[in-house]
């Protein structure tokens, strides 16, 4: 148990529980990172609800979410962090762990403030089909971001995250890993997504993704129709470009939008205490 707000005391045990030679591709780090992604990102500017405050992935409604499914591997993986850490709220744990994985991976450095409370608000949860749907194209990404209040630029550099982790036929359908390495985080997913020739393909599913195979390593990297659709989408593409010859600035526009993401919904004071949750109004209690 550390001290009520020692939040260097569980980023470091968060960077402890990365290594998991056992899973996937031997680090807990991308799964970790989509989990705070989900979270946040169910948010809807115009109505005020979803968002990571409440941490309402707990619960069926969200957690059940076919969008969600595998994330529960992430959760596991922080029970113990929680169980150790206890005063810490899941929804600061969730977008923290997030920012910890990324930097352990090699990415930026991500501003961080904690204050979340676990408090679902029955009226502010959000209903399902807010996460994006990677089926679909340019349209689609416009329809779920813009709701949450990202540009178009935003919307190519928070997808650079896709450097991380693998797709999973029994979580989305889809399958394999974006890039060779993938728990090394660089904009080699932008590289790829310009310097490789993306063929469809059709899994025995049904399901469609695109895919690159590659003779001499024996290695099949895929992408999504929502990824490849920045490619062909005149104002996406120009991102595209940009962060595939400028690493520096994907990583300090990730850096930024990263930040955002996890504080959407969030009214802060001038202190950094958040004003827009009430932990005692009943509701649902971590
Ligand atoms: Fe993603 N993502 N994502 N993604 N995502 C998947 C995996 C990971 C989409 C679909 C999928 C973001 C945006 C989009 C990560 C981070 C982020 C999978 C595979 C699908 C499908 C899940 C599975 O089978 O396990 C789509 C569509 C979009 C979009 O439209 C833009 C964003 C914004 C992020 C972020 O973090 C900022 C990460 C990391 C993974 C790898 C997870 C893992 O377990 O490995």
């Amino acid at each position: 148990m550390s001290k009520k707000g020692d939040f260097e005391a569980v980023r470091k045990d968060i960077a402890e529980l990365m290594h998991q030679p056992e899973y996937d591709d031997g680090s807990a780090g991308p799964v970790l990172v989509r989990l705070a992604w989900h979270s946040a990102g169910t948010f809807d500017a115009e109505t005020d609800t979803g968002g990571s405050n409440g941490a309402g992935m707990r619960y069926e409604a969200e957690g059940g979410d076919p969008a969600n499914a595998g994330l529960q591997h992430a959760r596991v993986f922080l029970e113990p962090v929680k169980d150790k850490h206890s005063w810490i709220t899941y929804a600061d744990l969730w977008t923290l762990a997030g920012v910890v994985a990324i930097k352990e991976m090699g990415g930026p450095t991500i501003a961080w403030k904690g204050g979340r409370t676990d408090y679902v608000d029955d009226s502010k949860l959000p209903p399902r089909g807010r996460l994006p749907d990677g089926a679909k194209g340019a349209d689609h990404l416009r329809w779920i971001f813009y709701r949450m209040g990202f540009n178009d630029q935003e919307i190519v550099a928070l997808s650079g995250a896709h450097n991380l982790g693998r797709c999973h036929s029994d979580r989305s359908g889809f399958e394999g890993a974006w890039v060779n390495n993938p728990t090394q985080f660089s904009n080699q997913y932008f590289r790829l997504l310009l310097s490789l020739q993306w063929r469809k393909k059709t899994l025995k599913s049904g399901i469609e993704q695109f895919v690159n195979f590659d003779e001499d390593s024996e290695t099949e990297l895929m992408m999504l129709p929502t990824d490849i659709a920045l490619t062909q989408d005149k104002s996406f593409r120009k991102y595209v470009e940009l962060y595939a010859r400028d690493k520096e600035r994907f990583f300090e526009d990730f850096s930024r939008v990263f930040a955002k993401l996890v504080e959407l919904g969030i009214q802060r004071d001038a202190d950094g205490n958040i004003t827009n949750t009430d932990n005692e109004k009943g509701g649902y209690h971590a």
